[in-house]
């Protein structure tokens, strides 16, 4: 086996004035082999029949009994979402971006899941309003109809949620025209134009901003807002073109959103 590449996406999450910013990081570990392959995070077993799509290109296989799998030989000139699903495991996505290539192996650990793990959605969710420029950050991806401008989400928290350190984790996300995610070159839209981030609420108050591209963003809860035993509500709102003279909400997309409990 050649040696583990370990990419390390440190995520900058920006808390509303009430809460102190938070700095969260999260590890992906994705290894070169070769042939691709989904292991147990723990184990290191490889791990059969977890289902392995590419949502924006209709793409869908299995890993066989030792976890390898195969990918279609796609030239990536917008970033994809490579998903990977296995029940009992939290669920895990990758972004390919453009200029990166399928054909080198990879080596994919997932975790199990925990028991109050939630996950809140495993598919693949568009929020804006479809209209969208050619340059901005995924365009010709956007064949998936939008939910528009604002995806909210109930659920259900047990009162054991409150002893612990909570946080809504989204799997990928694509297409956010920031200015930050302009300045990092993630999208190419060059007349100067950018959008406002989208806002993450929890119960009615902000708790973050999604600025940039990636996966695995976490947005810690405060525990303060948590109502144990009752309906609680995620909403996330597209941010919108600041140089717009119309509303033109920011199109972007997000996949494996959940809520986890540390
Ligand atoms: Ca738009």
């Amino acid at each position: 086996m050649k040696k583990l590449l370990i990419l390390i996406i440190l995520i900058t999450i920006f808390i509303a004035p009430s809460y102190s910013t938070t700095f969260t990081g999260e590890v992906t570990k994705v290894g070169e082999q070769e042939s691709n392959r989904v292991i147990d995070a723990n184990t290191k077993q490889g791990i059969d029949y977890a289902k392995i799509s590419i949502p924006q290109k209709k793409f869908r296989t299995y890993t066989d009994a030792n976890g390898n799998f195969k990918l279609p030989q796609i030239l990536v000139k917008e970033p994809i979402i490579v998903n990977i699903e296995k029940e009992g495991y939290r669920p895990f996505s990758l972004t390919i971006n453009n200029g990166q290539s399928l054909n080198n192996p990879m080596k994919i650990e997932i975790a199990q899941s925990e028991p109050f793990d939630i996950a809140l959605d495993t598919e693949i969710l568009h929020l804006g309003d479809n209209k969208f420029s050619k340059n901005s950050a995924n365009a010709s991806d956007f064949k998936l109809q939008s939910h528009g401008p604002s995806y909210s989400k109930n659920f259900i928290v047990t009162q054991n949620a409150k002893k612990s350190t909570n946080y809504l984790v989204i799997g990928s996300i694509l297409g956010l025209d920031t200015k930050l995610a302009h300045q990092m070159g993630q999208n190419k839209i060059k007349s100067g134009a950018y959008s406002s981030p989208a806002e993450v609420y929890f119960n009615g108050q902000k708790i973050g901003e999604l600025r940039i591209n990636g996966d695995g963003q976490r947005i810690k809860i405060p525990n303060s807002l948590i109502k144990s035993d009752t309906k609680n509500q995620i909403t996330i709102r597209a941010g919108q073109n600041l140089m717009a003279n119309h509303i033109d909400y920011d199109d972007f997309e997000m996949m494996n959103l959940s809520i986890l409990s540390e």
